[in-house]
């Protein structure tokens, strides 16, 4: 047999609804270097990544893949992959280098470049405008904690779309405010870093206002496809005793409620109000917030890596994605196979996440905007990166998502993560996502076997 018949076997029994969007994705910090040109203000990333100690070997996005030089090769190869849809992110400091004010445009003619590429290679840009790069400018007076940050978000969405808004159909606010808020502020493990529960709180209330504002800005002018992108880990209790299942409730409703049902019922969830008001650390909600945040969407961003067994404990565990510093909870370890991450593989949680999705926000289009793995990858002897733990990964993880429409989700996209190995932030480049491999030394793009198998599923699919 050949390695394409075992390609073409792999992937029968995938079949997906007519339009259904095939793509990958990537996130500006993590891909483009380039940190330094054409005007570019620095992010808190830039500020993060460079203090001792807080990224894996002292890993920075400064050089990354080199996408901002490279966009043109990478995006030949998506399209030699057959991708219909490329979901990227903008970085804000490259467009106004102080967060507010006045534009560089030379950040912007780079994104005006990409669109013109994916547009011209038949790929449709589906553009995030925050994923995770706050300009440092605004962390210096307050970051998300200032209410002021969510109205300079929407005023940077007016500029991308005053430039781009002729080009670019998809638009989508933010990508995983749970991480901005929780890890940045409560877990300090991403930037800014800091470790304290009222931060974490007014961060959350600020990132939701500032997608309800931007994207109230972005319907003005036009914008027909518009979402914003939530990353969800499903919870499962470990045992049915009552603590285990109020754990689980608690994180669920930490990590998974607070920015969901704000967004799809314009309320938060009161379990997790009461909790946070408990801790001395309240939302900072203003009236009308709410109604801004709930604005209609046309589609929700869900990004799924795996499902949780969680259980209770006597003792504090420092959580880390929890507001709650003293979270008496932990994680079970995950049986079976898992990715470098340490992540188990739970593609029977994906389904049920996509049916619970559609039942809490029913009506409303779901698309997959990231899931994928980290796995040791190594370009092979015969020149190609064998990686069959991410194959598997990918079908079985596909299956799901079919799984879910059969039973009625309305899914109508899956976006791969990610396109390219990139840096996994304070993982560094110690992680590989990517279905196309990148040597960091010379930036050489190797397609994984992975890619070639997802390209058979999308050749099948057209
Ligand atoms: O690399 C990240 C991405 O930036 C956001 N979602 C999860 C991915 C894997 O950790």
């Amino acid at each position: 047999m050949t390695s394409t018949d075992t390609r073409t076997q792999a992937t029968d029994g995938l079949v997906f609804p007519p339009g259904f969007v095939f793509g990958a994705a990537t996130a500006a910090y993590q891909i483009e270097g380039a940190v330094d040109v054409d005007g570019r203000g620095p992010s808190i990333w830039d500020v993060f990544s460079h203090t001792p100690g807080k990224t894996h070997l002292g890993h920075t996005g400064d050089v990354a893949v080199e996408h901002h030089a490279r966009y043109r090769e990478d995006v030949a190869l998506m399209a030699g992959l057959g991708l219909s849809a490329y979901r990227f992110s903008t970085s804000w400091s490259r467009v106004l280098p102080e967060g507010a004010g006045r534009v560089e445009q030379r950040g912007l003619d780079f994104y005006s470049r990409l669109v013109d590429e994916l547009l011209g290679g038949g790929v449709d840009p589906w553009l995030t405008l925050y994923h995770w790069d706050l300009p440092q400018a605004l962390q210096e007076t307050g970051g998300w904690t200032s209410r002021d940050t969510a109205a300079r978000f929407a005023d940077y969405a007016a500029v991308l779309h005053d430039a781009l808004g002729d080009r670019v159909r998809h638009w989508s606010t933010l990508n995983e405010p749970m991480c901005s808020a929780l890890l940045g502020h409560m877990a300090g493990q991403h930037a800014p870093g800091h470790t304290d529960a009222v931060e974490a709180s007014r961060a959350t209330h600020h990132l939701l206002l500032g997608h309800g504002l931007a994207a109230r800005v972005l319907r003005e002018r036009g914008v027909e496809s518009l979402g914003l992108t939530l990353n969800f880990t499903p919870m499962t209790p470990a045992t049915d005793s009552a603590a285990d299942a109020d754990a689980a409730r608690r994180l669920d409703g930490q990590q998974n409620r607070m920015y969901l049902l704000p967004v799809v019922t314009g309320e938060y969830p009161a379990d997790v109000v009461a909790d946070l008001a408990a801790a001395g650390a309240p939302l900072p909600v203003e009236d009308g917030d709410l109604e801004v945040i709930a604005a209609p969407l046309d589609w929700l961003g869900v990004n799924f890596y795996f499902g949780s067994v969680v259980r209770a404990t006597e003792e504090p565990t420092g959580k880390a994605s929890a507001f709650i510093g003293g979270e008496r909870v932990e994680e079970v370890p995950p049986s079976g196979p898992t990715t470098t991450m340490g992540w188990g593989v739970t593609p029977a949680a994906f389904t049920e996440l996509l049916l619970r999705l559609r039942d809490t926000a029913p009506g409303l289009p779901l698309v997959v905007t990231e899931n994928g793995s980290a796995w040791p990858d190594e370009v092979s002897a015969d020149g190609a990166v064998h990686d069959p733990e991410r194959t598997d990964y990918l079908l079985t993880h596909l299956a799901a998502v079919t799984d879910a429409i059969e039973q009625g989700a309305d899914v109508r996209g899956y976006f791969a993560w990610s396109f390219l190995d990139n840096y996994e932030w304070a993982r560094g480049y110690d992680q590989r996502f990517g279905i196309v491999h990148v040597d960091y030394d010379t930036q050489v793009r190797t397609p994984k076997d992975t890619a070639l198998v997802y390209a058979e599923v999308l050749r099948r699919h057209r």
